[in-house]
């Protein structure tokens, strides 16, 4: 098998931009919990990011929300995380938030819903220049409830229509990336639910356009790597929302649920051409901390994706090509299942240490005494949440 130090050269620069609402309040549609500590505004949700990565080298990018993150100046926004170490990533968009959208957004009949939701798309892109983003977010809540209740055709036409008009706002070095999700909160029907709808749509777009692949957006029991590897094929892998699932779209902690599927779809993208820092697929978060502590929730989360792509390094491709060649099955299967069964941890720790990082930044950032202060300093005001 690769050895640890054959494959510790590819662990440099990795990058996992966290998402913003991590720091907030979150939780189900039963209740949302409030915790102690939490940021009441932008700049305090930018301060807890620059932790994560400080602590772990891993996170040189914060995503924002909009609105959810709106500012007046993100100028000044930018030039705040910069000082904070760290850089504004993805911009998300949300028209899902609204009463006007309740039947649709882009792919609304009414053309003024419609323009309404290209302008907010519009007003992404503006803020992408400011803040130095590359990647517009596109996650639609669109669908029906009911057989019958909409066109599902006609729609498709309309945000054909609707992606061509914000596309056409992308500029040269900007990308935009369409995310699939296949149920909720519509429930009978939804307008991007797989990730061929999400192709057909950017593929029509261009050469910017490009899927994102949540990891909670699908059925129970999908081959989620098959889906990875689909994509590179076509060269329209643009970004993952990694989190964790039990039921539906649950957002735990990435690689809590299932460290294996983690690991098989690491292995596509590293065998895809998906990763380091020549390959455009963004590694993103999209996770909610509704009972743990988010920053280091988001912490354990970095960490995870750092272990499981070490172990999917650690695969030994040659002798899996000649194992399968030959037919060999299990030859085959016993190659990929001792990357994934070696415990990288102390190799890690160690190659942290190196770095002038902590061995142990979870433990790190427990004893720094950050947590304590935010509590302490974070009183009034309002804290930030979905709105
Ligand atoms: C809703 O499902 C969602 O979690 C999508 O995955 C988006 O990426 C995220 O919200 C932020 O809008
Ligand atoms: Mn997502």
């Amino acid at each position: 098998m690769t050895t640890f130090s054959a494959i510790s050269a590819q662990l440099e620069g990795q990058a996992i931009e966290v998402p913003s609402w991590a720091y907030g309040n979150s939780g189900t549609r039963f209740k949302v919990f409030g915790s102690p500590g939490t940021p009441r505004t932008v700049e305090e949700k930018i301060a807890d990011a620059a932790k994560v990565n400080e602590f772990t080298g891993l996170a040189p990018l914060v995503s924002l929300h909009i609105p959810w993150d709106q500012v007046d100046d993100f100028a000044a926004l930018r030039r705040y995380a910069e000082d904070h170490g760290i850089g504004l990533g993805t911009i998300n968009s949300n028209t899902f938030q609204d009463d006007d959208y309740k039947l649709g957004a882009l792919t609304h009949t009414d053309p003024r819903i419609r323009q309404k939701a290209i302008d907010h798309h519009f007003a992404c892109i503006d803020v992408m220049d400011q803040t130095g983003s590359r990647d517009l977010k596109i996650w639609l809540a669109e669908g029906t409830n009911y057989p019958g209740q909409g066109d599902m055709r006609g729609r498709q036409d309309r945000l054909a229509e609707s992606l061509a008009t914000i596309y056409d706002r992308i500029g040269d070095d900007q990308r935009l990336v369409l995310e699939y999700k296949f149920f909720e909160p519509a429930f009978y029907h939804t307008d991007v639910p797989d990730w061929g709808t999400s192709y057909v749509q950017v593929a029509a777009l261009g050469d910017k356009a490009y899927v994102c692949l949540d990891t909670g957006h699908h059925a129970p029991g999908t081959n989620i790597e098959f889906i990875v590897a689909q994509l590179l094929r076509l060269g329209k892998l643009g970004s993952f929302d990694f989190n964790s699932r039990f039921y539906a779209d649950d957002d735990l902690i990435v690689g809590a649920a299932d460290p294996y599927q983690l690991f098989r779809i690491l292995y596509e993208v590293i065998r895809g051409g998906g990763y380091g820092p020549d390959s455009g697929v963004a590694f993103m978060l999209d996770q909610c901390h509704n009972i743990e502590k988010k920053i280091p929730g988001q912490i354990r989360s970095v960490l995870n994706v750092q272990e499981m792509t070490a172990r999917a390094l650690l695969v030994d491709a040659g002798a899996l090509e000649k194992a399968q060649a030959e037919g060999d099955v299990l030859l085959a299967n016993e190659i990929f299942m001792d990357a994934f069964y070696t415990d990288v941890r102390a190799d890690l720790a160690a190659w942290r240490e190196e770095k002038g990082l902590p061995a142990n930044p979870l433990k790190a950032f427990l004893a720094s005494g950050y947590q304590e202060q935010i509590e302490a300093d974070r009183v009034g005001g309002t804290q930030a949440g979905w709105n």
